[in-house]
């Protein structure tokens, strides 16, 4: 791994002050949103004066007790998520007002349905084909059901002019998120792929946008400087490799660590940990609820069926960041991402020329020497 000007935050790090902070917050009056997915549209919780939190599903501690009520054989992220709330160890959930879901994967809807008797659940309708006139009137409607379903709850009025106002701000947040992740276009490549993800994952528990706007520009300046000084024009044989599939919060030190250890720099993530989302921006001159609902039914994710856009997301980003192969991560039970995972080897083979390797896995260290001696003979064969 590339060795870093030192001392930026780890996820940890992030997610323990982010505990003391929600609850700061909260004594002070502030309303709080739970969200799990990146379809959920921040802009209104802003616009409604609340503070949207990702809530916890990357350990593996609270799997047992979903298990009570929740199948084996369901992604761990999923029962990870309901085992916090049902162990009550996720203080974002313990000081959320309103936990919003989306119809996504059927594990996650249903599950939903179990976390409403624990605390209010609001969920999205969210349709399933992005390229239809009826799925974008189906999901504007949807935007505009839980703009309501925020007024009524907090007591706010949302007007067009907090709408547009969050948007801008929302599009500066991604533009800076954005000039980070490209760091990883350089060669070497100037900043670590587990630190990628956990500055994006751990931006989740950053309440104050102005401050954490400001320490993500600090730290891509400094890590750009520091190439400058340090890597420009070293050589590298190590591979450049693109990270598709499921979140992957939950496998950080069993996977993305032992990609890195084995030799490979992760330099871009196409998946909610990564770019997905951060690549488009809401369109800034139309109406406020048309953009966001725009914006937010281009997220590619496998839920969605057909799902070009994945596809083209992945070509543009192996062009753009100079990528040698492609991994993909699936979480166990996630069908949607495991049954797209063909597609996906089929084009990174066939139309890209690319090596692609697949790992299914959850977030027991069962597995771990196992997936470590398929990532070493991997990096052999390329
Ligand atoms: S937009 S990737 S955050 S749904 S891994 S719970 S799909 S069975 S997390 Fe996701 Fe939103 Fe999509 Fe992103 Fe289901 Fe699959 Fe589990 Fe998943």
């Amino acid at each position: 791994m590339n060795k870093l000007p030192e001392k930026f935050e780890s996820y940890d790090e992030l997610k323990r002050k982010g505990f003391l902070d929600i609850k700061e917050l909260k004594e002070s009056g502030k309303n709080v949103v739970g969200v799990f997915c990146t379809y959920s549209p921040a802009e209104l919780v802003y616009a409604a004066g609340a503070i949207p939190v990702s809530l916890c599903g990357t350990s593996e501690e609270p799997i047992q007790y979903a298990e009570r009520d929740l199948p084996k054989n369901l992604c761990p992220l999923i029962k990870s998520s309901y085992g916090h709330a049902v162990s009550d160890t996720c203080p974002f959930f313990y000081f959320s007002d309103l936990i919003l879901g989306e119809t996504t994967c059927d594990g996650k809807k249903k599950m939903y349905e179990l976390l409403n008797e624990i605390k209010d659940t609001y969920v999205m309708q969210l349709p399933q084909n992005p390229d239809l006139k009826s799925s974008f009137d189906l999901w504007r409607s949807e935007i505009v059901r839980f703009k309501e379903k925020l007024e009524e709850k907090f007591d706010v009025e949302i007007t067009e002019e907090k709408l547009r106002e969050e948007i801008r701000r929302g599009n500066i947040q991604r533009k800076n998120m954005m000039e980070y992740f490209e760091l990883g276009k350089l060669n070497p490549p100037a900043l670590n792929g587990v630190e990628m993800n956990g500055v994006q994952d751990g931006f989740g528990f950053r309440f104050d946008r102005e401050e954490s706007n400001k320490d993500l520009i600090s730290r891509t300046k400094e890590l750009k400087e520091n190439w400058e000084k340090n890597l420009k024009g070293t050589i590298t044989n190590r591979p450049r490799i693109l990270v598709t599939g499921c979140p992957v919060g939950g496998v950080r030190e069993k996977i993305l660590q032992t990609i890195e250890l084995a030799g490979g720099d992760i330099v871009a993530y196409d998946n909610c940990s990564g770019i997905r989302e951060k690549r488009d921006l809401i369109d800034e001159t139309k109406d406020p609820i048309d953009a966001i609902a725009e914006k937010y039914l281009k997220v590619s994710c496998s839920v969605m069926s057909p799902n070009t856009r994945r596809i083209e997301d992945i070509s543009s980003i192996c062009e753009e960041f100079k990528v040698d192969a492609v991994i993909e991560v699936v979480l166990q039970a996630c069908h949607t991402f495991a049954i797209e995972a063909t597609k996906v080897r089929r084009h990174v083979n066939d139309e890209l020329n690319l090596p692609y390797l697949y790992i299914e896995s959850d977030y027991s260290m069962l597995d771990f020497g196992q997936i470590k001696t398929r990532i070493e003979a991997f990096f052999e064969m390329i």
